[in-house]
């Protein structure tokens, strides 16, 4: 332990220690724009510019280390006309439509200048070219970029990708893709962390919150949506609730305040989808199919197979993502059920994920013509959507889901966490095998926040080697290991974010590490309170078999279920 004053007060912190993060402890919020809590630092705005006694130059708060007897000054004049003049030089070269930005009320350039209280701007603007993408995910605004670096962090350190990456020198130095391609020409998988990073608008989801109140305002279709397992977990966060906190009541009221005609969890299609998928690894064990199978519900991670290990595609497991099954499941089984034209019939989606808007869009993922689902809302679009309805978010009753599509097990919910999609699979797929109860349902192996994990079940005596990785770079060492004949897993789950959905790129922006463990406990909180916990008891699902689709893998679950991928 070492002791540091700051603006004259002694605390006493670990060495190793930043400047930034022991005026944390005093709760002071040195300004900053380039550094994030779980990020390499690089003090490339030099915001956090703060004074040490005894030293001429400013210090980088974020980049520099405390020492024993630093006295730091946080709050000078020579502080606050270094931070001013700096935060005006970058206003200087930021578009200024703050009005009509995605990002108003949430940039952190815009606190900034309010909490400077700059008033007009001070030095000539420059205009840099937009760059406008032509994906239904992601829009860059490069004309609004800060130059922080960010974007480029998370997408080389947490993704292995390097999509974005930086180029050019003094004024002409920028954030973009190799030769200004667009996003879709470039090495990008569309995961979308870039979004949840940028401090300011300059990389954002593409926004469908119009489209959405233009259905539901459209008397003549039936509008369903559709709630991701994380989104319950995380969307309490944009309205002040603690990390963490669980908010599916409160989540279905304002849903059905907004005016959808019915709410639906994607929790039931994912115990739909551990029906199929699960059979689909029986069915490779048994008959010499291609192993080890690697799940496919995660749109950022398809995507990455297809552009970087395409002719190992074989691997993926073909059934849908719960989203698109539910999309499917709805048009048919539903609209027969209740008598309607499924061209009628809307389907919502509301994902922790900007990749599932490239998901539902993809040519393959409909059904003569009719698209399984048709409009896809990040978690902070439905904030969006709750906020401009001027609906009290936190004052609100609870409600429960609407049925035949509301009803999920514990297994369908931790489809929402890394390791998830695993524990769910096993509790079926044990039970189909072995024909006998699962008696301990936690699968601890599978959970938890290490890159890679790697668990084994015994199935009459074959043991079923699993790994589970999340993030794309972990994603890599698994796929290299396929690649070189060496992989010793049977099973495989990836997701392409880091956390699995809970970190998704359409989650609150600038969650940390600590604040995804949060959601992973309240998963598994979920998962505990639940009657019913393994997907082949969930008996929404087992009605749907009875009723409509026979049983998994029949040829009505492959016509509807089930998918192809690029080469
Ligand atoms: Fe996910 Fe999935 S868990 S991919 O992370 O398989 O987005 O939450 O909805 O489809 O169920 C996301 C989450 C989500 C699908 C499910």
């Amino acid at each position: 332990k070492i002791n540091v004053k700051i603006n004259g007060v002694l605390i006493e912190v670990e060495s190793g220690t930043r400047i930034i993060e022991a005026a944390k402890r005093l709760n002071i919020e040195i300004p900053h724009l380039c550094y994030h809590p779980d990020q390499r630092i690089k003090a490339l705005c030099r915001i956090c510019s703060v004074e040490v006694v005894g030293s001429k130059k400013m210090s980088a708060a974020c980049s520099t280390y405390v020492w024993d007897g630093m006295e730091i000054l946080t709050n000078t004049k020579k502080v606050y006309d270094t931070q001013k003049g700096i935060l005006e030089m970058i206003l200087a070269n930021h578009k200024q439509d703050c009005l009509s930005c995605s990002r108003n009320g949430n940039c952190e350039l815009q606190n900034l200048c309010r909490r400077f209280g700059i008033q007009r701007q001070t030095l000539d603007k420059t205009i840099n070219p937009v760059y406008l993408d032509d994906n239904p995910c992601i829009e860059r605004n490069m004309d609004k970029c800060v130059k922080c670096g960010r974007c480029d962090k998370i997408c080389r350190d947490v993704q292995g990708v390097s999509a974005i990456t930086w180029a050019g020198r003094s004024e002409t130095f920028m954030f973009t893709t190799a030769y200004n391609k667009s996003l879709m020409d470039t090495d990008c998988v569309l995961c979308g962390q870039c979004t949840t990073v940028c401090p300011v608008g300059a990389i954002v989801e593409k926004d469908n919150t119009q489209t959405v109140r233009e259905a539901i305002q459209d008397s003549g279709k039936h509008v369903i949506v559709q709630v991701a397992p994380a989104v319950r977990v995380a969307l309490g966060d944009i309205f002040g609730l603690e990390k963490g906190t669980v908010v599916t009541g409160k989540m279905v009221t304002a849903l059905k305040q907004l005016g959808f005609d019915k709410v639906f969890d994607t929790v039931f299609a994912a115990d739909v989808t551990i029906m199929e998928e699960g059979n689909e690894l029986l069915d490779r064990i048994r008959n010499n199919g291609i192993l080890p199978m690697i799940t496919s519900c995660s749109p950022g991670w398809v995507n990455y197979m297809e552009k970087h290990y395409s002719d190992q595609i074989d691997h993926l497991s073909t059934a849908k993502s719960p989203q698109q099954i539910f999309g499917a499941i709805a048009k048919s089984y539903y609209a027969d059920k209740n008598n309607m034209n499924k061209k009628n019939i809307v389907t919502v989606s509301v994902m922790p994920c900007v990749t599932k808007k490239f998901e539902a869009a993809r040519p393959e993922m409909a059904t003569d013509g009719v698209r399984d689902v048709d409009i896809v809302i990040t978690t902070r679009e439905l904030a969006k959507m709750i906020q401009y309805a001027g609906i009290d978010f936190v004052a609100l009753a609870e409600s429960e889901f609407d049925s035949p599509l509301g009803e999920g097990t514990g297994a369908g919910v931790i489809f929402g966490t890394t390791g998830g999609v695993t524990e769910a699979a096993v509790r079926t797929v044990y039970e189909v095998v072995m024909e006998d109860e699962l008696e301990k349902l936690e699968f601890k192996d599978a959970r938890g926040l290490q890159g890679i994990k790697e668990a084994e079940v015994d199935l009459k005596g074959r043991k079923l080697k699993i790994a589970v990785a999340h993030g794309l770079a972990n994603a890599q060492k698994i796929m290299e290991q396929i690649k070189a004949g060496t992989s010793p897993y049977t099973f495989i789950e990836i997701m392409a974010c880091p956390g699995g959905c809970i970190g998704g790129g359409g989650q609150p922006l600038n969650t940390t590490i600590d604040g995804k463990k949060m959601r992973m406990d309240a998963i598994y909180e979920i998962d505990c309170s639940k009657k019913i916990r393994k997907s082949h008891e969930n008996p929404e699902v087992q009605k749907l078999y009875q009723e409509f689709l026979g049983k998994p893998l029949s040829e009505k679950a492959h016509e509807l279920l089930h998918t192809h991928y690029h080469k």
